[in-house]
């Protein structure tokens, strides 16, 4: 039985037992190396500065998140879940037909037309669900959100977009393809995998909140074939079944500048009671 203060916990009361077993992982740690009172200071200093320099949610979201969701996503059915992660803004612009997402004249990076269909987890069609995603510019910079670089940032909702599938439950939206993402390493988070030797990189990823009324959404991410972080993500939060294809294509938009196609049908988890 853990004692704190003294005092045993309830076991009974479930929080009480993960704080108490969370504390006793970290003092095993503490203990198991002989942690210095440099090294304990040293790591007072880093949680204090995580917090001025507002990146909990960063650092929380890349090193835990994952496992919460992978219990999440166990739990009911529909297709795999992934992380939300620290960027989602809410209040992202509505598209109307043909989906485009907000991006500058020239946006950089290729161009890619995403499509697919929103479905029950019995594979019937679900009209005119809603269709929600966000991703980085082709420099690894989310719109709406300062870097501890103070890189200057893409318009307000660049590439943060609202849609809606059709009668029968298809969506096509342009945008385009993204590339790896270096999580800012000019803060605390990035100081902390510099000085641990772990590279900062998630693959490209394409961010998706998918909803329709009568079913839970979904929260998840689509990666890339050819990515070469797929298998080191610093995040963990990559699942075989959310790696897309790409597909070079010359008849989607002729006159353009390379264009490829990647699709997915979503099934949303039903409603849980
Ligand atoms: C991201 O873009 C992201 O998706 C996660 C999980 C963490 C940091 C930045
Ligand atoms: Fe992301």
């Amino acid at each position: 039985m853990t004692k704190i203060s003294g005092r045993a916990l309830p076991r009974e009361n479930r929080g009480a037992a993960i704080v108490a077993e969370l504390m006793d992982g970290i003092r095993s740690v503490l203990a198991k190396y002989e942690v210095t009172y440099c090294e304990y200071t040293m790591a007072k200093e880093y949680l204090v500065n995580l917090g001025q320099a507002g990146e909990w949610p960063l650092f929380a979201d890349v090193f835990f998140e994952a496992t919460v969701e992978e219990a999440d996503s166990n739990a009911r059915d529909g297709s795999p879940g992934a992380i939300e992660g620290p960027f989602f803004l809410p209040g992202a612009p509505v598209l109307e037909p043909p989906f485009v997402m907000p991006m500058r004249a020239g946006e950089p990076g290729d161009v890619l037309v995403f499509s697919g269909t929103v479905t029950a987890p019995d594979r019937t069609p679900i009209p005119h669900a809603q269709v929600e995603i966000w991703q980085s510019d082709a420099q690894g910079t989310y719109s709406g959100i300062p870097y501890p670089d103070g890189r200057e940032l893409p318009p307000e909702f660049n590439l943060r977009a609202r849609l809606t599938a059709d009668e029968n439950g298809a969506y096509q939206v342009r945008t385009i393809v993204p590339v790896p993402y270096e999580i800012p390493t000019a803060g605390p988070t990035g100081a902390l995998l510099t000085a641990v030797g772990w590279h900062a990189f998630r693959p490209a990823h394409l961010h998706l909140i998918t909803s329709a009324p009568g079913f839970e959404s979904l929260t998840t991410q689509l990666y890339f074939d050819t990515d070469p972080y797929l298998d080191s993500d610093i995040a963990g939060a990559v699942k075989p079944e959310l790696v897309l294809g790409l597909e070079e294509r010359t008849d989607l938009l002729p006159g353009e500048r390379t264009c490829f196609a990647a699709s997915y049908e979503f099934r949303l988890p039903r409603a849980r009671k």
